[in-house]
């Protein structure tokens, strides 16, 4: 059985969890506070960061979401995730390149240290211009995303891919933590709203983080 070491408001562990649910690979998972940098999690994620997954039976240990999701691409091929001609695929890349990237690091990972880590780890209060910053440049990935779903049904194309994947994962993280207004943004709501009334996004939705509640909208599939 595959053990997936991963902390709840971590969107690379969520982006690995739907894709696993998506192809029916069957896992149990490991909590991890990758900050606390243990000797056996350092094991498995020498860089001390989550995803990391183990499977003790086959002897297999991966580590960085992209490479976990690229190995079960490979070795799964119910509902391809990286599909479609070259071109296609190098779509699906660049985005989730622009959503593990560029969206963690103007919304996600600001969001995660001021309203979380801040509270959880070095117990100061969250600074608000970086919060204001990080909502404003949430407004900009939604109209990028509004103007993909205007072209495509889905982020990249015809079809779901490890795009939406990426990007509903982030999403998800930052409207847990208060992060997203979705006022103006119908297409990208619509879109989201699809993704949060799958069987693969519903115990994702249904999970709380202790100390941290997320807003009212936040599980409600027809918000
Ligand atoms: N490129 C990596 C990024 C993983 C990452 O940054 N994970 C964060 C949690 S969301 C982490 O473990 N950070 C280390 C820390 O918080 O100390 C991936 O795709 O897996």
């Amino acid at each position: 059985m595959w053990q997936l070491h991963q902390f709840p408001l971590c969107p690379f562990s969520r982006k690995v969890r739907l894709l696993l649910s998506e192809k029916g690979v069957a896992y149990d998972l490991v909590r991890e506070n990758p900050w606390e940098r243990t000797e056996a999690f350092g094991k498995l994620s020498p860089a001390y960061r989550t995803p990391a997954i183990q499977n003790p039976e086959r002897g297999v240990v991966l580590a960085d979401s992209r490479a976990i999701c690229e190995y079960f691409e490979e070795t799964v091929d119910k509902t391809p995730m990286i599909n479609g001609t070259a071109v296609n695929r190098a779509e699906i890349r660049r985005l989730v390149a622009l959503f593990d990237e560029n969206f963690y690091a103007d919304v996600t990972l600001p969001l995660l240290e001021e309203r979380m880590k801040k509270r959880l780890v070095y117990r100061s209060p969250p600074d608000s211009k970086r919060l204001r910053d990080s909502m404003r440049l949430a407004d900009e990935h939604l109209y990028y995303i509004d103007y993909l779903i205007d072209n495509r049904p889905w982020l990249a194309g015809s079809t779901m891919s490890l795009a939406d994947l990426a990007a509903a994962a982030q999403i998800s993280v930052a409207d847990y933590l208060g992060g997203i207004d979705w006022s103006g943004h119908e297409q990208a709501r619509g879109w989201y709203s699809v993704f949060k009334s799958r069987p693969s996004f519903r115990p994702l939705l249904a999970e709380r983080m202790d100390v941290i509640q997320p807003p009212s909208h936040y599980a409600d599939v027809n918000a």
